[in-house]
């Protein structure tokens, strides 16, 4: 299909999300096409993805064997219920997931996309707590500047402001954390911040104002990703780890942009070396290629649920699209290929050139107030214009495209995560493209 086919005659009626409709509409950026490490614009530019899409393109663009494995299925098994029966995909690919992540989380919950994946564990936590009879556990912690998707449970248990205010109703008997950014103590850190570990005793505090036997579970990114990249300090996930422990809470880890291999490692949890008791996903899970989440538990939260008659069902949750097989399809491919190219260690490969050149390139660059990283992930954060917040990381986004490059902003902050396929000469070419835009831009 050429470029010239895909244009739109009317932009009015899609309603786009997360954007500046007007200002889209009066100067829109399309992609038609995407291949690799590259999009093709509408105009027919060749633009470097600085982001993996939305941090979920781990294995690059249109893989050949991602895009035949949906190809076949679409012709073989269109759908097939997940309730009351299945594809045997779903299976293959559930194995292969609990191959990936630490035990004991070894069962898997299929949805369709990181803000399912959320409500679909914190429903489990507060299911999990009644089947054991501790029905009182009702209460969800989640922590300030915390992503969690979109849905009433994860807008409740998130700390992103305008994602929550707008709103006005949400889950009651939810409280945050705060977070961890520390600009002060850990500006231009690459890796983890020393400080700040003490912050998860923030955690003890919330037990004692609620009572702990109140707690259901305790949901935070290990790496938080859509507030700007904040690497998690030091010792800082273990203390959450004992302070759950100690008082009977789960432990969630949303690994929707950590999972993987975006740190080097299969999930967070391996990297930082802290086991969840329930584990978030998407994104990554099948390239993004056909939408798909999941949630991994622990064996024996399962096995909670596995009390009743035969014919009890055992979860009163689910998806019509859970499982789906066009998704299975793409997800065991792009398993595949992660594991045939061995991608996960090649992040940890390029780690440390990336979080070299990131600050050699880009800590005395115009407007930058920080540079950090980890894994294959990077945020520069910019000074905010006075008066203007967010505008001048609006502006970067808008200039990097014009010169070729994709980023993400968050506010006054530029996020990089790109592909696992990215190339040191592609790494250059990125930093050198926003040192360029940070130059351009007032
Ligand atoms: N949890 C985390 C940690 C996420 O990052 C979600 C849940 C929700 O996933 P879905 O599939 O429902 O969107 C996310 C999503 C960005 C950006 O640029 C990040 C996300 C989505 C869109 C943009 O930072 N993360």
């Amino acid at each position: 299909m050429s470029v010239q086919q895909n244009i739109p005659n009317d932009l009015e009626s899609f309603w786009i999300p997360f954007t500046p409709n007007r200002q889209f509409k009066r100067d829109p950026r399309i992609l038609v096409a995407a291949k690799d490490m590259h999009y093709t614009s509408l105009d027919g530019r060749q633009i470097l993805d600085g982001s993996a899409g939305l941090w979920c393109v781990n294995a690059g663009h249109t893989r050949k064997k991602i895009v035949e494995a949906i190809q076949q299925n679409a012709a073989t098994l269109d759908f097939a219920p997940a309730f009351q029966f299945a594809n045997p995909m779903a299976f293959e690919l559930a194995t292969r997931i609990a191959e990936l992540t630490p035990d004991p989380l070894n069962r898997i919950f299929f949805t369709n996309s990181g803000s399912e994946s959320v409500d679909t564990a914190l429903k489990i936590a507060l299911a999990y707590h009644r089947a054991r009879g501790e029905g009182q556990r009702t209460r969800l912690i989640g922590r300030e500047r915390g992503y969690h998707g979109v849905g009433f449970g994860g807008i409740s248990v998130g700390g992103m402001v305008n994602n929550r205010n707008v709103f006005g109703t949400m889950l009651s008997g939810v409280d945050h954390l705060p977070h961890t950014h520390n600009l002060k103590a850990n500006a231009f850190t690459n890796g983890q911040p020393e400080t700040g570990a003490e912050l998860a005793d923030r955690l003890e505090d919330l037990c004692a104002l609620h009572d702990p036997s109140t707690i259901a579970a305790v949901i935070v990114e290990p790496m938080a990703g859509s507030t700007g990249v904040l690497v998690p300090p030091k010792g800082y996930l273990d203390r959450l780890r004992a302070i759950c422990d100690k008082h009977g809470i789960l432990l969630i880890f949303d690994e929707v942009i950590t999972g993987f291999g975006r740190l080097g490692t299969n999930f967070a949890a391996q990297r930082f070396g802290v086991t969840p008791d329930l584990m978030t996903m998407a994104k990554g899970l099948t390239n993004a290629a056909v939408p798909m989440g999941a949630v991994a538990c622990r064996e024996d939260i399962y096995d909670a649920f596995d009390q009743g008659a035969d014919h009890a069902i055992n979860l009163f949750h689910g998806y019509t699209y859970s499982a789906h097989p066009m998704a299975c399809a793409a997800g065991i491919a792009t398993l595949d290929v992660y594991k045939e190219e061995k991608l996960f260690d090649r992040v940890g490969e390029l780690e440390s050139y990336w979080g070299e050149q990131v600050h050699a390139v880009l800590d005395d660059a115009r407007h930058v107030i920080d540079v950090r990283n980890i894994g294959l992930v990077a945020a520069i954060e910019l000074a905010p214009r006075d008066g203007e917040p967010t505008k001048r990381g609006f502006e970067a986004m808008i200039k990097a495209f014009e010169k070729g490059g994709m980023v993400r902003i968050s506010g006054d902050i530029i996020a990089l995560s790109p592909p696992f396929i990215i190339s040191k000469d592609q790494i250059d070419d990125l930093f050198k493209l926003v040192r360029d835009v940070l130059s351009e831009i007032d």
